[in-house]
């Protein structure tokens, strides 16, 4: 196979030229081909079948013990000027980027196939969909890439209709630790990643391109490229809105994606569009319109079990494809938080032992297509998009951040959006459970200065009357003892439903500083297990608390200096005066 796109042909030539593989493979996306690469990598031991009674077409991934998550510090944006990639980015002067990457890259992949993996990010029709191409030497990769986005033939065709596509060259390389970098030049279009074989810095099309690459893109058309779900809601009357939200890695979206009501709320309808990425344009009524530009979910398997997450329970038992899971002595796979079963094999293929740590790695996760999520919405594939009616940010915050309240309007939401903090996650190498900012979710994932993408942002304030509302959302609340305040998952419909009946204007807030919060009557308990107290709790607004906060923010915001828009500043003022 081949392509009638000139540039494309001379880059994979050029490319052979410098990795030295074996053979080429143009992947054309086929189900023969999919097999085909499963047995290939069976021989080979890079997959592990699992049980298949009980898990039909299921396997296991075990990545090496040093290559299990996104590398931040390894991470780098090469744009000719220091100060475009900002603060929030690792940068690497884009000639000596190169040198570095060509010189790791020659001759990488001498007795390796390369595979080249067309794909499309978003509906293959839609107009707010962007084509890429990414070489790589591993078929762990292009399996994903195939369960992950739509990949092959059409996205080959659109490619040749358009002629544009953003390259990713990719290689595992040794694995080594101390040469790994995933580079981005957001001026070529192009990203060069090395030396790793997991998820976020290998799968791409995922973070590199529908992230950074596309914030860049989108910055300078004049759409978002964002790190949030986007969930369709239907109340019982049948009334439907869509909603997008922006939690940082390993804090909720796949399962505020695929939420299930709980009993009390048993006639609402909850489908999900996409479960991390967005991307977000203006009609030309004025109304914010949101792809899901993924096809599949890259999804964290501990914590799943039919209490807190049935449908991502039942979609991951066929055709599903594990990473870093522990299995049981009956070759299923195991993890923590499943509910049933014991492990017998560790995610690192060793016997079972609790010295040793988590039996299914913290990070481990599961490839899926969309398709077989029991609540999929065929909207996921309108070329359109969904009409986005609210945008919500949240974080992990064992203190302070309420359980929800809502911006007084657009440009407050930003500094809301600027102003999210977390606690890390597994999801990236590093210590967990350090609050850090993460402004939008976005810090490990945004292009360019973070001082530019705000002021992008409220941009958006003058082209539109017809914005979202922006809300904020903390299900991680604890007590002193380190008990959830909040159940989450399902009972989290009670919050969204304040949410829309805000949007709808029915329901009133109490007017504090930070913003509009629900009374305690607001909020429908209904079936829920919270006490008076633990609402009380969480709907609190400390002013002298969110004074220390106010001023950790501003001291953050200054860090962006003369690129930092002075409306954030003056939005930052106003909730200090008001916190009085
Ligand atoms: P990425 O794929 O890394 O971007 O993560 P994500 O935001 O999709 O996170 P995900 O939904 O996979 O959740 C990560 C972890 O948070 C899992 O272990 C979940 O069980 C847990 N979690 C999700 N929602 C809730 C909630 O409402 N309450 C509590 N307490 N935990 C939750
Ligand atoms: C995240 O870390 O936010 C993920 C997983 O969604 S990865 O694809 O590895 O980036
Ligand atoms: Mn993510």
């Amino acid at each position: 196979m081949t392509t009638s796109n000139a540039a494309l042909r001379r880059w994979v030539e050029e490319t052979a030229a410098l990795t030295k593989p074996a053979s080429i493979h143009w992947c054309d996306g086929s189900d023969g081909e999919y097999r085909a690469l499963l047995d290939l990598m069976l021989g080979r031991g890079d997959l592990i079948r699992l049980n298949p009674e009980t898990y039909p077409n299921c396997y296991l991934h075990r990545s090496d013990p040093t290559d299990v998550a996104r590398v931040e510090h390894l991470t780098f944006v090469c744009t000719p000027d220091k100060a475009t990639a900002g603060p929030n980015n690792n940068w690497l002067e884009p000639g000596e980027a190169h040198r570095r990457m060509d010189g790791l890259f020659a001759g990488c992949m001498q007795g390796r196939t390369m595979y080249v993996v067309p794909y499309c990010m978003g509906p293959i029709d839609s107009p707010y969909a962007r084509c890429g191409v990414e070489i790589t030497d591993s078929a762990y990769v292009a399996v994903n890439m195939r369960l992950m986005t739509r990949m092959g033939r059409a996205a080959l065709e659109r490619i040749e209709r358009e002629g544009r596509f953003v390259r990713g060259l990719h290689s595992t390389g040794d694995l080594n630790p101390d040469r790994r970098f995933i580079t981005h030049f957001p001026d070529e279009l192009l990203i060069k990643s090395f030396g790793s074989g997991y998820g976020g810095n290998a799968l791409l099309g995922k973070k590199c391109h529908a992230l950074r690459i596309a914030s860049w893109q989108a910055a300078d058309e004049g759409w978002l490229a964002e790190h949030m779900l986007i969930v369709e809601l239907e109340s019982p009357a049948g009334e439907r809105h869509y909603v997008a939200a922006a939690f940082p890695s390993a804090c909720g979206k796949t399962n505020l994606a695929m939420l299930i009501p709980p009993e009390s709320l048993a006639g609402w309808k909850v489908r999900t569009i996409g479960d991390d990425i967005a991307w977000l344009h203006l009609d030309a009524e004025g109304t914010l319109r949101a792809i899901n530009p993924e096809s599949g979910y890259f999804g964290v398997v501990p914590g799943t079990n039919p209490d807190t997450n049935r449908n991502a329970f039942d979609m991951i038992r066929r055709d599903t494809i594990f990473t870093n899971v522990a299995v049981t002595a009956d070759n299923e796979p195991w993890w923590e938080g499943k509910g049933h079963g014991t492990p017998a094999i560790d995610w690192q293929g060793r016997p079972y032992d609790p010295a040793n740590g988590p039996a299914a790695h913290p990070n481990s996760r599961f490839t899926v297509t969309a398709r077989q999520n029991p609540s999929y919405s065929p909207m996921a594939d309108d070329p359109a998009g969904v009409p986005i009616s609210a945008i919500i940010f949240g974080g992990r915050r064992r203190e302070l951040a309420p359980l929800v309240y809502q911006a007084k309007d657009w440009q407050h939401g930003v500094l809301v959006g600027a102003s999210v903090a977390s606690e890390t996650t597994a999801a990236a190498t590093g210590k967990v459970g350090v609050t850090r900012r993460d402004p939008m979710a976005m810090k490990p994932f945004c292009g360019y200065n973070f001082g530019d993408y705000w002021r992008h942002w409220l941009s958006f304030g003058e082209r539109s009357d017809r914005l979202p509302a922006i809300f904020h959302v903390n299900w991680f609340r604890q007590d002193d003892q380190g008990r959830f305040l909040w159940p989450g998952f399902g009972d989290n419909l009670r919050v969204l439903r304040w949410i829309i009946d805000r949007v709808e204007g029915r329901v009133g807030a109490r007017e504090t500083a930070i913003g509009h919060l629900p009374r305690p009557e607001d909020i429908d308990l209904n079936g829920a297990d919270v006490s008076a107290d633990a609402l009380k709790a969480l709907l609190a607004v400390e002013p002298a608390s969110w004074r220390t906060e106010m001023e950790s923010i501003e001291s953050y915001l200054q860090e962006y200096g003369n690129r930092l828009p002075d409306v954030l500043l003056e939005q930052h003022r106003a909730v200090v005066r008001a916190l009085g």
